[in-house]
């Protein structure tokens, strides 16, 4: 395939904020964007998001693509173009939106499903990880749990039955708690705390329950500042590991703040629980290494629009299998419609999606995998 011009343009994701999509012989590609940010993540746009998509518009690529890894030439012609020592100073959102256009232009001229692009073999489906109740940043209510999320993990065999037992639970919250709002990712907002919501999910058998506690978000002075204590970093350390074995709780994303490698270590590690890395890592291999040789996690989140590059991202999904830690991929809170997070997931074989139970934006990417599954029955 010929790649010669496309056509990008400013989109609003699902919170109203600006980003990026992009045009390419028939398809469409975009990016999603964050609102807890990990301090290390690739900057969205490099100069402004006006920059990028003057710069995409202008250029004539004369770039010949035929296969996934051919995506390194299209790296190199961006650098030497606009005369960036690294690509993804050229901006995570607009370089995700980029490469997966092309892939999924590819995958158009070759009459084959997106995720087969990346992988023709390998057939695992990722288990969905959802977001029932939220809290943290992603809140419009005053009064709210402290912890960003609070997650369901079915156990089921199917991607369909997985969905139907999410949506099934998170309409059971939903009476349980007389929720009446959602928030950023759709999930139910509500003024209980944290140990309450814990409380509640854990009544469900057949679920596993976990927690995004992205505790950057309310780390100050040296700190976690709950509404009503303040702890210390020993004191929270104790306190997630108190919370896992009362719970028992399957997944703890960001326990503790995003440069503690040393404190998620102390974190409960047991094959039972995963201790997972998100603001901590931030999709990036330097970080990534440096957790694996504090042992802080046993999987971890990756986000593509944190990096940018889907060449480095499939480095990542290689460095992660190779130390046996678990990933997941994941969606942002502001997202878009695409649905191109799933066949992701099963390209680069990630063991779990993390991208929400309701609302158009997240249902696409949880429908997108049960068509998948259909379709590899076949
Ligand atoms: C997270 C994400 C997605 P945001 O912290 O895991 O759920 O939130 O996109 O706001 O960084
Ligand atoms: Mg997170």
């Amino acid at each position: 395939m010929l790649l010669k011009k496309i056509h990008a343009r400013k989109i609003k994701d699902s919170r109203g904020e600006q980003t990026i999509e992009i045009f390419l012989n028939g398809v469409k590609a975009s990016s999603p964007s964050g609102k807890s940010k990990g301090k290390h993540e690739t900057p969205s746009y490099h100069n402004s998001l006006g920059w990028n998509i003057k710069f995409l518009n202008s250029v004539s690529f004369n770039i010949e693509i035929n296969h996934f890894n051919d995506l390194k030439k299209l790296e190199l012609f961006i650098k030497k173009k606009t005369k960036l020592s690294d690509i993804k100073l050229f901006g995570a959102n607009a370089l995700f939106a980029l490469e997966c256009s092309v892939l999924k232009s590819l995958a158009k001229e070759k009459h084959l499903p997106l995720y087969k692009i990346i992988n023709q073999t390998e057939k695992k489906l990722p288990v969905p990880v959802g977001n029932a109740i939220g809290g943290g940043l992603h809140s419009h209510n005053e009064n709210h749990p402290v912890f960003q999320e609070f997650l369901l993990i079915p156990k089921e065999k199917s991607s369909k039955e997985n969905y139907k037992t999410m949506k099934k639970i998170y309409e059971q919250i939903r009476k349980i708690i007389s929720a009446k709002e959602k928030n950023d990712e759709g999930a139910w907002q509500t003024s209980l705390s944290d140990e309450e919501v814990l409380e509640i999910l854990s009544r469900f058998k057949d679920v596993r329950i976990g927690i995004d506690v992205a505790a950057s978000s309310f780390y100050k002075s040296l700190t976690y500042n709950y509404k009503n204590k303040f702890l210390d970093r020993i004191t929270q350390i104790s306190y997630i590991n108190f919370l896992i074995k009362k719970f028992n709780l399957f997944y703890i994303e960001d326990p503790l703040q995003e440069e503690d490698f040393e404190g998620f270590s102390k974190i409960d590690h047991s094959p039972q629980h995963l201790v997972v890395g998100d603001d901590l890592t931030a999709t990036q291999i330097s970080r990534i290494k440096k957790a694996i040789s504090y042992k802080s996690i046993n999987a971890m989140i990756i986000k593509p629009n944190q990096n940018g590059s889907l060449i480095e991202l499939k480095q990542i999904f290689d460095i992660c299998k190779k130390h046996r830690i678990k990933t997941i991929l994941s969606h942002r809170s502001g997202e878009t419609l695409d649905n191109a997070l799933a066949d992701l997931a099963v390209g680069f074989q990630a063991d779990f999606i993390k991208c929400g139970i309701a609302t158009k934006w997240r249902e696409a990417k949880l429908e997108r995998l049960v068509e998948i599954e259909r379709s590899l029955k076949k």
